[in-house]
């Protein structure tokens, strides 16, 4: 009888073992991170400009903001390149950058913190920022983060 018990406690412990492995977060990727989240056209709190180039800046490329604001971003390229920007942690961006080297093709336009720009096009991200901390934004088109095609967003109190 004791014996049995102990084997249904060791079940359950084995039980347990294997949940706590099998969720560990999936943190990165889509959706809600650190980052925060898509934010609501309707509660942008104030409009941010950034411009892209040809020689793969973003101007600015420091933007601050207070966690809670949601920021509408229009994106204008003025160059004459398609030209992307990325909302997400320097390792995200990273990750995507190899990605991209990759598939070129790819686009993010169905990425709410993505946006493909085309020349002397203008396109617009909504995002609300949730969490105090250091985000980037880059474009990932193949070659322009490793060019320098990025940017800071410090998100402070
Ligand atoms: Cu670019």
């Amino acid at each position: 009888m004791k014996n049995e018990f102990l084997a249904s406690l060791l079940v359950l412990a084995l039980a347990g073992a294997s949940i706590a492995i099998a969720s560990p977060g999936h943190s990165g990727g889509h959706g809600k991170s650190a980052l925060g989240e898509p934010g609501d056209p309707k509660r942008v709190t104030r409009t941010v400009e950034v411009r892209m180039n040809d020689q793969m800046r973003f101007l600015p490329d420091r933007v601050s903001v207070r966690p809670g604001e949601t920021i509408r971003f229009v994106v204008k390229n003025i160059g004459e390149l398609p030209h992307e920007m990325m909302l997400g942690t320097e390792q995200e961006l990273v990750e995507h950058a190899k990605v991209m080297q990759e598939n070129p093709g790819m686009e993010h336009d169905v990425e709410p913190n993505a946006v493909t720009v085309q020349p002397s096009k203008t396109g617009e991200i909504v995002w609300r920022f949730t969490s105090a901390g250091t985000f980037k934004f880059g474009c990932l088109k193949p070659g322009h983060y490793e060019a320098g095609m990025v940017g800071t967003v410090s998100v402070g109190r």
